[in-house]
């Protein structure tokens, strides 16, 4: 599955996210437009139900489940699988239980919990790199080394994960561009994207209408298109094989462009 770049498209369920916070609150509004964005040619849907933008509030663990679970009911057997944004276990459970295919854990699985939540079910997993805490982490990110020091971060969760039983085919890795990192640590990681190779996962990256984007362009969050595009064909040219992305239609398509010209210069 994983022979040309996959696309997340990311449905939130919260009234506080960056960029579409309060538009899919109501699980109806939220079905549709899931079930949209599978019509123009999602490969994921990321369905998170608690906004982690930088001095995001807090949402407690009945909240999301409560926000989560109608979502997940009517678009079980929607064709794509179900990924669900969350770093609680408690809520990974419940969403496991109602049909879940994914959990994509911004804590990378660190929460106390968090392992054994997943480790018996067979679901796949984004193991995610970040500084701090969404409340607190762009106050001042610092790192000797940011790429060596999220890639040993990587690498020792999912030997954490691997400890507990789960099997490195569920696991792919993301560098975690804006969790307690400036925009010069965003550009190195993304610059060195194929390092991450060596971890012997597949690479997922979010950088959709990002503020690294908005500080590149000088463009508000409704303006990013073109340079979340233009980020996330960098970070597939360098091997990202999964890309988190609001704007499905327009990511697609730019995704084709590019894996056609990939095709043919492989001959
Ligand atoms: N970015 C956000 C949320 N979850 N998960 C992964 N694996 N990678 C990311 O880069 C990532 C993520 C932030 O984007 P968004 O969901 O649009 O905003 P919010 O956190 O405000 O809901």
């Amino acid at each position: 599955m994983l022979d040309r770049p996959l696309l997340m498209a990311i449905v939130n369920l919260t009234p506080d996210s960056f960029s579409d916070g309060g538009r899919h609150l109501d699980p109806r509004a939220a079905i549709d437009a899931a079930l949209a964005m599978v019509e123009q040619g999602a490969d994921i849907l990321d369905l998170g139900a608690e906004s982690t933008r930088p001095g995001a509030a807090t949402v407690s663990p009945g909240e999301e489940i409560r926000r989560l679970l109608p979502v997940i009911e009517a678009l079980a057997g929607c064709g794509v699988p179900l990924s669900v944004d969350t770093r609680k276990p408690e809520v990974m459970r419940e969403v496991l239980a109602a049909g879940a295919d994914m959990i994509n854990d911004i804590a990378g699985f660190a929460t106390p919990g968090a392992v054994e939540a997943v480790a018996a079910s067979r679901c796949g997993l984004c193991v995610m790199h970040m500084q701090g805490e969404p409340g607190t982490m762009q106050q001042a990110p610092a790192y000797a080394d940011v790429v060596a020091e999220v890639q040993d971060w990587l690498r020792e969760r999912v030997a954490a994960l691997e400890a507990a039983g789960v099997a490195p085919a569920r696991i792919c890795v993301d560098p975690g561009i804006g969790f307690g990192k400036t925009v010069e640590h965003n550009l190195r990681l993304l610059e060195a994207l194929d390092e991450f190779a060596a971890l012997g996962q597949p690479i997922l990256v979010g950088v959709s209408r990002k503020s690294l984007v908005g500080a590149l362009t000088g463009r508000p969050v409704g303006e990013r298109l073109a340079g979340s595009i233009a980020a996330a064909l960098a970070a597939v040219a360098r091997g990202a094989k999964i890309v988190r992305a609001h704007d499905v239609p327009e990511t697609r398509d730019a995704l084709r462009v590019w894996q056609a010209i990939e095709e043919a210069s492989a001959g």
